[in-house]
């Protein structure tokens, strides 16, 4: 069959991202045996235009559009990416109006909602290459694909779906990018290269979708795959890789072990991880991530404060907290902390601890992002205290528009104003502003011409400081 894949996501804060799930889907579908073709969007003039290009060009049998992003998780400036969809999917279904399917992150977090929304006619959660080749095999029958795990549809204006599909392995493995999208445009843009060396997370915190998306059991890779992986994109000249699991360095001896592996390999590449857990950081780890190539790491603690970890279900406390600061600072791998404010019990006392660790105990070189509010999902235990506290009436499928949750013991605008007020201080403290500030896209452009290279963010206090020089409030 003739398929067509399109990735719609064209969001490019804070850096364009390479839509690994559309190349996994596309390139294992060609392996199948389809005509596959995938089609990117993120760099388009006119998103519109180039899709009717390629259906007139193409003439797919099976449309399947991957749809990373639902909204930009931002209190204050919200955008919600899925209006942006609809037009595509008209046109696409004026055309062959039986065989659009929808997958991605995004649908694996509410594939109700995006099927209502859409009106596709299957949508595809957790593992999406597995599922997506079967179903194009049962639609290539003419057969009903409603038994196969991992499908979703709407019958008789009824959600139904089946259970996800549930494998013990995991191989880790990277789609041949160039193959299917502009790789050069998104190393331009400082973006990284994703690789995932497991699936699922066994945390349990109560805004987090990332179970629903890849379930709560691990799947862990063989570390020596992992290695592998690094060296053949290297030798490809993809350099910037960055592991996108949900937390890296959990199972603790899991990530030991790849960063050993990896640190006996001369593999050229610069690595970097957004998720680290603080409870599972040492000196043995950080110093074998240091040997193995890594550039950066992010260390997702959002607070400092025991009342609000609790709250928020972390699994750790405050101590581990600044036992993971006294950790860093014996080491020289710059490091983004990354918080997350307003959630339950948060008080005026909370903040205040939160922000004095961060004053006190975050090396001015380091980074510390504070997001402010928290993007409430269906069928997470926040969603369940939102309706009990009496912040929330929404339907699950009205909650596709992002919403957010403050707990009532805080007030936004105080939180904001005290953060702020930190931000002046402390150059090298940003927000979900800063993130989506308008040039920063000309920023990673003009910095890749210098022969900047990512991580961007450890450039926060140069950049924070030139742009106020130029009069930017930022
Ligand atoms: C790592 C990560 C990041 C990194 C990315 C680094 C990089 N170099 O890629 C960073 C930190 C930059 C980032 C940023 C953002 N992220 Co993020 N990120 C993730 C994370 C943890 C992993 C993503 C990933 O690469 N997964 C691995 C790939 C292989 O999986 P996949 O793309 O989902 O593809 C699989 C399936 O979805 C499916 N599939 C995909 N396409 C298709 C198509 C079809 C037809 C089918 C059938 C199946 C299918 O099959 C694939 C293989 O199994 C996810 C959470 C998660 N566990 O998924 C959040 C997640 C994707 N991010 C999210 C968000 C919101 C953002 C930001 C908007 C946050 C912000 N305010 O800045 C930005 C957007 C960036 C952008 N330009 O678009 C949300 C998106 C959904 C939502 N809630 O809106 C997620 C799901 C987290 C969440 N909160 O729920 N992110
Ligand atoms: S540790 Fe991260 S991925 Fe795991 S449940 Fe918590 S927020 Fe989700």
């Amino acid at each position: 069959m003739n398929i067509l894949i399109i990735s719609t996501n064209r969001n490019q804060f804070p850096m364009p991202v390479i839509p690994v799930g559309a190349c996994m889907i596309a390139e294992t579908a060609q392996n199948a045996g389809h005509n596959v073709r995938l089609l990117d969007l993120m760099f388009e003039q006119n998103p519109m235009n180039t899709v009717q290009v390629e259906l007139n060009r193409f003439k797919p049998d099976v449309v399947g559009f991957s749809i990373r992003n639902i909204d930009n998780n931002d209190m204050k400036s919200p955008s919600f990416y899925i209006k942006e969809l609809l037009p595509l999917i008209d046109t696409v279904k004026r055309k062959i109006p039986a065989n659009i399917i929808i997958g991605g992150a995004a649908v694996s977090v509410m594939p109700e909602a995006l099927l209502r929304y859409t009106g596709a006619s299957f949508a595809v959660t957790g593992d999406g290459e597995t599922v997506f080749i079967k179903l194009l095999e049962r639609l290539s029958e003419g057969r009903s694909p409603k038994d196969l795990p991992g499908v979703s549809w709407i019958e008789d204006d009824i959600f139904k779906s089946t259970q996800p599909l549930s494998t013990n392995s995991y191989h880790c493995w990277s789609p041949d990018f160039y193959r299917w999208v502009n790789v050069k445009a998104y190393r331009e843009r400082l973006t990284t290269v994703p690789l995932q060396t497991k699936l699922g997370c066994h945390f349990k915190c109560i805004y987090c979708t990332y179970r629903k998306i890849e379930g709560s059991k691990y799947r862990l890779c063989n570390p020596e795959e992992a290695v592998n992986m690094v060296t053949g994109l290297a030798s490809r000249g993809s350099r910037h890789i960055e592991f996108v699991d949900n937390v890296f360095n959990s199972p603790y001896d899991h990530a030991l072990s790849i960063c050993e592996s990896l640190a006996k390999v001369k593999h050229g590449a610069s690595l970097q991880s957004l998720e680290l857990n603080p409870l599972f950081i040492d000196d043995t780890l950080i110093t074998t991530m240091e040997r193995a190539g890594f550039a950066g790491i992010g260390i997702t603690v959002e607070s400092a404060s025991d009342g609000v970890l609790e709250g928020l279900g972390k699994g750790f406390a405050a101590e581990h907290v600044y036992k993971a600061a006294e950790v860093i600072k014996r080491h020289k791998i710059p490091c983004v902390w990354i918080f997350m404010m307003g959630g339950p019990n948060e008080t005026r006392e909370t903040i205040a601890e939160t922000l004095q660790f961060a004053e006190n105990y975050i090396r001015p070189h380091d980074v510390a992002f504070f997001g402010l509010g928290i993007r409430i999902y269906p069928g997470t235990e926040l969603e369940s205290l939102a309706r009990k506290q009496g912040l929330l009436s929404l339907t699950p499928e009205e909650m596709l528009e992002p919403v957010f949750y403050i707990s009532p013991t805080i007030e936004y605008s105080w939180m904001l104003k005290r953060v702020k007020a930190s931000m002046s201080r402390n150059m090298n403290f940003i927000n979900t502003d800063s993130i989506g500030f308008p040039i920063l896209s000309a920023i990673h452009r003009i910095g890749y011409k210098l022969g900047l290279r990512p991580p961007i963010w450890k450039h926060t206090r140069f950049i924070r400081r030139s742009l106020r020089f130029l009069g930017m409030d930022v």
